[in-house]
């Protein structure tokens, strides 16, 4: 287990000091980075002391400091989980080789393509949930929003690492890039596009944690196990990270749920927003919003990309070791959806193109998982409401059902009544400019806002009143 050396400017686990021409980039680059966050991080927040948590050491168990904390002192450093003896390179066509400890030249430009993407969803996260703190629910809230967005800064640090350490002056220039593209931005948006959509309401913000963070646990633990061994264990160390974000969107969803439900059931109606909630139909088109927009991240249903990443030993498959198969997939099929007349039917490919689907089908069935807490939620409260992912066809934007139309039970229709229907199955503007009614900035200690239920425990041992954030 190692620990990480706070003394220095730049916090680290890697033996920086060492590196003196990769620490001086990096001491340059810290300041492009600071300036990025007082412009583009959380709004108006530079003198809040938040109750945060920062990494001592880098073993699951190493969350052992928690302290009130000015974000921009927040220590943002470069944290690698701890090398494993001999580690293997476990699939594709380098599978039983020694993992690389330097980047293979002939796989540089796919792997610097691979942390680029990565890296540039991190700062985007933020960029997308910068207005959030005016309104937020709770001191509870708002401190878990800034513990992510604190979080997601350093896994931008994590992989402006990477480019630095390993790629020399073209991983500079990416690492710069980073700073300079913008979520939304006209002329240099954010590369996937899911993070060029503003999250401007908490609901959003937490189905953003549920659903879009749980896209970065299955891409990240698809690069966790990365042949490039720098890689694999900087993503180990951020998936720790990444359950937390998980936590508050399940949880944050959960109880909006939990609260609707009360309402709905007290008011014998689902209609509630006279009473102030959020109606459960309304949580729906949330859902069938973000679970959509969240598929996309994952590529093509068949993409050579894809089996190039995974042949060339960059990027697994989710659990990769613990499939029971070649892991070189030379002759292996894969179901994969595609439109039959009127029917979704499911048709076979090469399972090495279709890693993507793989990775979505572990991601869907993941997300089911949450869903099912949520509808225990509904009736335990006694109401009458099932909330259902959509089908993995409707309103998609890349791949095999991008340009069609299908009903969220994935029944093919027309553009025509798809455009009739889409306020009924998504968020209207009404229904955004409500949803925003709701969220009237709540920041008195042990108060909530009447649309969500206060969590069931307070953050490391605290009461739910704690005064999470001093504002100031
Ligand atoms: N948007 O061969 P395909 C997180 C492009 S989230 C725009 O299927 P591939 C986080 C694609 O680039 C996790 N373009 O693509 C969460 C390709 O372009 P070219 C982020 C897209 O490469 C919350 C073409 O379409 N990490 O950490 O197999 C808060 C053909 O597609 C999109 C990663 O994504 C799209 N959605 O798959 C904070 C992991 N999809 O070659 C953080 C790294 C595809 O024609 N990224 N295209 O120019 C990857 O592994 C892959 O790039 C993708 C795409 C899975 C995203």
């Amino acid at each position: 287990m190692s620990s990480i050396d706070y003394s220095e400017k730049i916090p680290n686990n890697v033996n920086l000091s060492d590196d003196r021409r990769l620490q001086r980039a990096l001491e340059k680059w810290q300041p492009a980075f600071l300036n990025w966050w007082g412009d583009m991080g959380p709004e108006a927040s530079c003198d809040h002391e938040v109750f945060l948590r920062t990494a001592v050491d880098v073993s699951p168990k190493g969350w052992a400091q928690f302290d009130m904390v000015k974000m921009p002192e927040y220590r943002w450093g470069i944290f690698l989980a701890d090398q494993e003896a001999d580690r293997k390179i476990n699939f594709g066509i380098h599978k039983g080789e020694k993992a690389w400890q330097e980047v293979p030249g002939e796989y540089r430009s796919e792997l610097r393509r691979l942390i680029v993407t990565q890296g540039d969803t991190e700062p985007a996260s933020v960029e997308q949930q910068r207005l959030l703190g005016m309104s937020c629910p709770s001191l509870y809230d708002l401190r878990s929003l800034f513990q992510v967005n604190v979080e997601e800064g350093r896994h931008l640090w994590a992989m402006v690492y990477l480019l630095h350490a390993y790629f020399g002056r073209d991983g500079r220039e990416e690492a710069d890039e980073l700073l300079l593209r913008h979520s939304g931005d006209e002329d240099k948006p954010r590369i996937l596009e899911a993070f060029n959509v503003p999250t401007e309401d908490w609901l959003s913000f937490f189905m953003f944690t549920f659903f879009q963070d749980r896209d970065g646990k299955f891409q990240l633990s698809s690069l966790a196990e990365s042949g490039f061994d720098p890689l694999s264990r900087t993503c180990r160390f951020m998936l720790t990270e990444e359950a937390h974000h998980m936590f508050v969107g399940e949880t944050g969803v959960g109880r909006v749920v939990e609260r609707s439900a009360q309402l709905s059931q007290q008011h014998d109606t689902l209609d509630i927003a006279p009473y102030g909630g959020i109606p459960l139909p309304m949580i729906q088109k949330w859902m069938n919003f973000h679970f959509s927009i969240c598929l996309d991240l994952f590529g093509q249903e068949t993409s050579t990309n894809a089996a190039n990443f995974y042949s060339m030993g960059l990027k697994g498959r989710y659990l990769e070791t613990k499939i029971d198969d070649d892991h070189a997939l030379g002759n292996d099929m894969f179901h994969v959806p595609e439109l039959n007349g009127d029917n979704v039917i499911m048709a076979e490919a090469p399972a090495l193109t279709a890693i993507n689907e793989r990775l979505r089908n572990d991601y869907r069935d993941d997300c089911q998982r949450g869903v099912d807490r949520w509808n225990k939620i509904i009736a335990k409260a006694g109401a009458d409401y099932t909330l259902t992912l959509p089908h993995t066809a409707f309103h998609r934007n890349i791949g095999t059902f991008q340009g069609m139309h299908f009903t969220p039970e994935g029944k093919p229709i027309s553009k025509a009544e798809f455009d009739t229907n889409r306020e009924t199955w998504m968020p209207s503007e009404a229904d955004r400019e409500f949803v925003k009614s709701l969220m009237v900035r709540v920041s008195e200690r042990g108060q909530m806002a009447n649309w969500v239920a206060p969590p069931s425990r307070g953050i490391h041992g605290q009461d739910v009143d704690y005064e999470y954030v001093k504002l100031h």
